[in-house]
């Protein structure tokens, strides 16, 4: 082994909030380029361990709870096991997916806080931190908003601002305003433990510039980091006043848990713990190589922060690389769950059934690497049409089909001259084959998964013009021998990309390598070089690989962004202009006590729910009414997705009479609100029975 080759990896992805489904942009950001670089570790022999999990604590997930009714835990319960599921469906080949929920993770992190108090790297504060006096709740991370004193960005958080990255303090805003009730809050006395950055400014930023000899990191990562170290790092709270976090290990910190973005990575160590015992190998031996992938929302809390955290608490290896992406964007339009401007994993998957691959392949072709990115529906056509199909899957069907027509899928000893005169004109084509492993090895190693990605396709294109230009199926009236080595040549061609596309595509790896009916020490010959494709080895029959996506699908699903974009815009419209205040709707026409009084309205538990097939606005629901279960059609599926709604208690109109919605038989009514556009469930404050009267 050689000397600058690390002995075993430890690779992170950020821990994503469990407080709503992802997107394909979170996947384009920190998750799918991990796992190319995993995969193709491991398919390099090499000892790696990929952590990720949920990260569920922090005001992201309380504020998500008040929005659904439900307890934090519901929250973080509900969408762990979301995104879990999500994550398994696009090929996230994490290791370990664990959540910081798990005693073993508050038990990690309350011991760095201690190690850390104990070593007197906090200062211990009173301090004026700004309070909503109608919630009774001190404002901190996403409970207050206001204007980034660095980039004047208008919706920048309490802790950090999304758009140039900056770590903020509250008392930092300009114009702040409390989320929970859009007053300007009030300043309140308040103890907390700051980290002292400002003392450890130096070291970090000397190893920062150390690291850069073992291996560049990326421009805008690096300078973001510079121009905090320019400016100078400031003490940054490490508690918070949050009753839903790890208590902080103090006795005078009654009510005050760990600031999430303390507890988060510390999160990567304890998801570790739980995967190995030999966790410390990972985390603490100089010939371990860390590496986190990012968004680059998160860059100052995993090159700065956690890096001085684990400085502080000793003997943990700090990363080598923090190849963090820009962000990707949809159709030229930030991509926003809470906006409805957004491509779901689960919803793509629902519609573009086994494409996996296909939106692997076109979100690593336009991969956000150092520049922002956008994703489009006309893109992903066009990759899935001219490149994968066209490419790959044509030059794989092509050959095997003629393998078959012509030697019923297995290759006759070739006469030696045969092989001569064809490899004559192969030289291109030999050519790149011997470069695509280096090429692409060269691209792994130095994060660049796009331009990996297009060594493997650029093979497949050498092949395909390789056919083209031998015209096999004009030889074979001439020499079955020198046909039989064009083939040859493919067919090895082929061996090769099936190993090579499986960090990129590892959906359609395995159906290639069934095809080409290679063993496990096939596999280990190609990867050294070796591999030929031997006289009598069977070939099978191929099956399409991919199939065309088609305007209309294309169209479909612009139609549906162009919609909730319209509905946004009579939302806007709605609201007045000045004040922001949705217009109240004009009162109905006065009814008499007898008429309310028929109304039977019901608590009840969604227990169910699906999308309705060319019915983009209803959702079809199973409902637990206590004592009956009922299906109700509902018009809220542009506000909702099936999994969001699942678990909800909810109000329904009982005696409604039924009625057939597109062909399906409605029992009632869920009652809604709805402001500016935005539709809530009408719901009762804490879980009560099913069935229970409202009156
Ligand atoms: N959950 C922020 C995010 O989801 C945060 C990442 C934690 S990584 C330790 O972007
Ligand atoms: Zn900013």
């Amino acid at each position: 082994m050689n000397k600058s080759e690390p002995k075993r990896y430890l690779v992170t992805s950020a821990l994503p909030y469990a407080n709503g489904p992802l997107h394909v942009g979170h996947i384009a950001g920190a998750y799918l380029p991990a796992d190319i670089y995993v995969r193709y570790l491991r398919l390099m022999g090499k000892d790696v361990k990929y952590i990720c999990g949920s990260d569920e604590h922090g005001a992201a997930i309380t504020i998500r709870a008040k929005q659904e009714g439900i307890s934090p835990k519901e929250v973080i319960d509900k969408y762990h096991e979301i995104n879990k599921t999500s994550f398994e469906k696009i090929g996230m080949s994490f290791d370990i997916y664990h959540r910081t929920s798990e005693a073993i993770h508050h038990e990690t992190a309350s011991d760095f806080f201690t190690n850390l108090y104990n070593k007197g790297m906090f200062i211990e504060k009173v301090s004026e931190q700004y309070y909503d006096e109608g919630f009774n709740q001190f404002l901190a991370d996403r409970y207050i908003k206001g204007t980034c004193p660095k980039c004047e960005h208008e919706n920048a958080y309490g802790d950090q601002c999304e758009n140039c990255g900056s770590s903020l303090s509250p008392t930092e805003l300009i114009n702040p305003v409390s989320t929970l009730s859009g007053n300007t809050p009030v300043l309140r006395t308040t103890k907390h433990w700051y980290l002292r950055m400002d003392e450890h400014q130096a070291e970090i930023k000397q190893w920062l510039e150390d690291v850069q000899a073992t291996e560049k990191w990326k421009k805008h990562v690096l300078g973001q980091c510079r121009s905090w170290f320019q400016e100078g790092l400031l003490p940054r709270a490490m508690t918070r006043d949050l009753d839903w976090g790890i208590p902080v290990p103090l006795p005078d910190a009654e009510g005050k848990v760990l600031y999430v973005w303390m507890d988060a990575p510390i999160g990567y160590i304890s998801a570790t713990k739980a995967l190995t015992d030999d966790w410390e190998l990972y985390w603490k031996d100089e010939e371990s190589k860390l590496v986190h992938f990012i968004g680059k929302d998160n860059i100052v809390f995993h090159c700065i922060n956690f890096p001085m955290i684990l400085k502080m608490h000793g003997d943990y290896i700090l990363p080598t690389n923090v190849p963090a992406n820009q962000f990707m964007n949809l159709e030229g339009d930030k991509m926003s769950t809470s906006r409805n401007h957004v491509v779901s994993v689960d919803g793509f998957l629902a519609e573009f059934e086994g494409m996996e691959d296909v939106l692997r392949y076109a979100l690593t072709t336009n991969m956000p690497e150092n520049k922002d990115s956008d994703f489009s529906w006309n893109d992903l056509q066009a990759r899935n049409n001219s490149e994968l199909l066209a490419i790959l899957g044509n030059f794989v069907n092509r050959v095997l089909v003629l393998t078959h027509k012509y030697f019923e899928g297995v290759l006759p000893e070739i006469p030696s001259d045969d092989l001569e005169t064809v490899h004559e004109k192969a030289e291109e084509v030999f050519a790149a084959m011997q470069a695509m492993p280096y090429e692409l090895d060269a691209a792994i190693h130095r994060y660049e998964f796009r331009n990996g990605l297009a060594e493997v396709i650029n093979l497949a294109r050498a092949g395909n013009k390789f056919l083209t230009d031998t015209e096999p199926w004009k030889l074979i009236k001439q020499s079955e021998g020198q046909t039989a080595a064009i083939l040859s040549i493919c067919l090895n061609i082929i061996a090769r990309l099936s190993v090579y596309m499986e960090p990129f595509l590892p959906f359609t790896a395995p159906k290639v390598k069934g095809f080409l009916n290679l063993s496990a020490e096939d596999e280990k010959a190609i990867l050294a070089g070796s591999f030929n494709i031997a006289a009598g080895h069977k070939i099978n029959k191929p099956s399409l690989l991919f199939s065309r996506i088609e305007d209309t699908q294309v169209a479909a699903q612009q139609q549906k962004l162009a919609d909730a974009k319209a509905a946004r815009e009579v939302a806007a419209a709605n609201a007045n202009e000045t004040t922001g205040e949705a217009v109240i709707a004009p009162l109905k026409d006065t009814i008499q006590y007898d008429d309310f009084i028929k109304l039977d309205i019901r608590t009840a538990t969604i227990t169910a729910a699906e999308k309705m097939k060319k019915a983009d606005k209803l959702l079809k629901l199973t409902v637990e009414v206590g004592f009956e279960t009922r299906t109700v059609v509902s018009g809220i599926a542009e506000h909702f997705s099936p999994e969001e709604v699942v678990g909800q208690q909810v109000l329904l109109l009982a005696n409604l009479a039924p009625r057939k919605l597109r062909g399906v038989e409605s029992q009632g009514m869920i009652l809604m609100a709805e402001e500016n556009g935005k539709l809530v469930f009408v719901k009762p404050d804490n879980k009560m029975g099913d069935g229970m009267v409202i009156s």
